[in-house]
């Protein structure tokens, strides 16, 4: 029998037949009186405080820290390897690659030369502020002055959980559609850069920009929007001066 049916099954059960299944528990307590702890709420404070202390260490420390955010095959990788190679002369960059399993992101970000740990998140569909810090541990990132993390691909979950990173970023693909921004609204309200990715291909999507940006600018008007292909580095100057200005300022 399925689970649903056996709960259906068990909440039907009268007074004296919960006295029969549960007759020790029964004994002990009064099923009245009982406390409720809502959980989820009390996991994503706890998150959340967890996370403030991260950004503020790495502040003291002087570790800039991104988070970067998108579908599957958005071109997370691809724009990492752009724009680490626009700014590791500059910088001392390191990369946290967050995947449920496997390391080939990794092993193209250490062929650009960068300190990279893969973090495998056993399934979990996000990172959260735990495993960000001990990925982070083990980075070295006290002596780095630039950390993305590469968040596992998903437009929902990466959005609801704070990982103590200063700015989020988040990458839309054209062939996703111009109108994702109306169906995962929090990951664009919660991002501080779009890096609408893959214009090189946006006609052959029929993907409108402009509709595109009408739904962004509802949920979030102050995000900073930068049109670009990772693949010929149409649009990077714009996002690379974005960034540097902030590690300049940070
Ligand atoms: N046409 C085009 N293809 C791109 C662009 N950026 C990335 N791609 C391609 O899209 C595919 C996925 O790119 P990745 O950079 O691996 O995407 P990702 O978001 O890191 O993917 P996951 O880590 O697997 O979620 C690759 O085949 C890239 O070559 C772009 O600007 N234009
Ligand atoms: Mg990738």
């Amino acid at each position: 029998m399925p689970d649903n049916q056996e709960t259906v099954y068990w909440n039907k059960r009268s007074e004296e037949d919960w006295e029969s299944v549960f007759p020790k528990r029964e004994k002990q307590m009064d099923r009245k009186e009982f406390h409720t702890i809502e959980v989820k709420a009390q996991v994503l404070e706890d998150q959340d405080r967890q996370a403030e202390e991260l950004r503020s260490a790495l502040t003291r420390q002087k570790t800039f820290f991104v988070n970067l955010m998108a579908s599957p095959g958005a071109g997370k990788t691809t724009t990492l390897g752009r724009t680490v190679d626009a700014l590791k002369d500059r910088y001392r960059i390191g990369v946290l690659e967050a995947d449920a399993d496997g390391d080939v992101d990794s092993r193209t970000m250490a062929e650009c030369g960068v300190r990279v740990v893969q973090v495998h998140t056993g399934g979990s569909c996000h990172m959260d502020v735990g495993m960000t810090r001990r990925g982070l541990e083990e980075l070295g990132a006290q002596d780095l002055d630039l950390v993305f993390l590469e968040n596992v691909g998903n437009l929902v979950c990466p959005a609801e959980f704070d990982v103590g990173a200063h700015k989020r970023v988040m990458i839309l693909s054209t062939p996703e559609g111009h109108d994702k921004p109306l169906k995962y609204p929090l990951m664009f309200q919660v991002s501080d850069v779009l890096l609408v990715n893959k214009m090189d291909a946006a006609a052959v999507f029929d993907f409108d920009l402009d509709e595109m940006e009408k739904a962004v600018r509802m949920r979030n008007p102050s995000i900073r929007i930068f049109p670009v292909s990772a693949l010929s580095g149409e649009g990077f100057d714009q996002w690379l001066s974005w960034l540097t200005e902030q590690l300049e300022a940070f």
